[in-house]
């Protein structure tokens, strides 16, 4: 019996075994799952101190599509799909004329329900057919139609309203 030749490859499967794991490991890490909470002036909620409602993504993923394809200062002319905030803003019978969206990064953006008729904007889990990752603008992306309105959707004061690593929204 070759004990040298024997351990080698077993260190070797070892190895690709390993390999194997730190792949699934990392494919994990980077699919962005998908949730939201939507607090303030919310008609309903479902956490121990009834104060934010949580959307899982099974919620998410269940609202109507609807895609925006336009350029943004950081992407080229995408497509981007998701539900419509306004869809999401009536599940949970937000009451008020503005929405802070708070992110992962902990930035903050104060915008008003009006812009939902206005713009159609969305809550974008998706770009081109692939979910967004959390290193790319992920998991939710504030898209506002930017190519059709350049006017008033262009600009360092428009840009800020493309907000992305949402994890929440509060209605006041
Ligand atoms: N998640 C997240 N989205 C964000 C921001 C942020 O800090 N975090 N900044 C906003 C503001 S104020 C602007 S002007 C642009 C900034 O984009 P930049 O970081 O490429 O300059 O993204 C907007 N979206
Ligand atoms: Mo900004």
């Amino acid at each position: 019996m070759d004990y040298t030749r024997k351990g080698a490859r077993w260190i070797a499967c070892l190895a690709v075994a390993l390999g194997a794991l730190g792949m699934l490991g990392a494919g994990r890490a980077q699919a962005a799952s998908l949730s939201l909470d939507a607090g303030g002036s919310v008609a309903i909620t479902n956490d121990a101190s009834h104060t934010v409602y949580h959307l899982t993504e099974a919620q998410l993923l269940a609202l109507p599509t609807h895609s925006i394809t336009t350029s943004t200062t950081w992407t080229g002319r995408s497509t981007f799909t998701g539900p419509s905030l306004a869809d999401i803003l009536k599940l949970v019978g937000a009451k008020g004329s503005e929405i802070e969206v708070h992110t992962l990064d902990d930035y903050t953006e104060t915008i008003p329900v009006s812009d939902c008729d206005r713009y159609g904007v969305i809550v974008a889990y998706s770009m081109n057919g692939k979910r967004l990752k959390v290193s790319d603008f992920g998991p939710l992306f504030l898209i506002y139609p930017r190519d059709a309105f350049p006017s008033e959707l262009s600009g360092a004061a428009a840009d800020s309203k493309f907000v992305w690593q949402i994890k929440g929204l509060i209605v006041r």
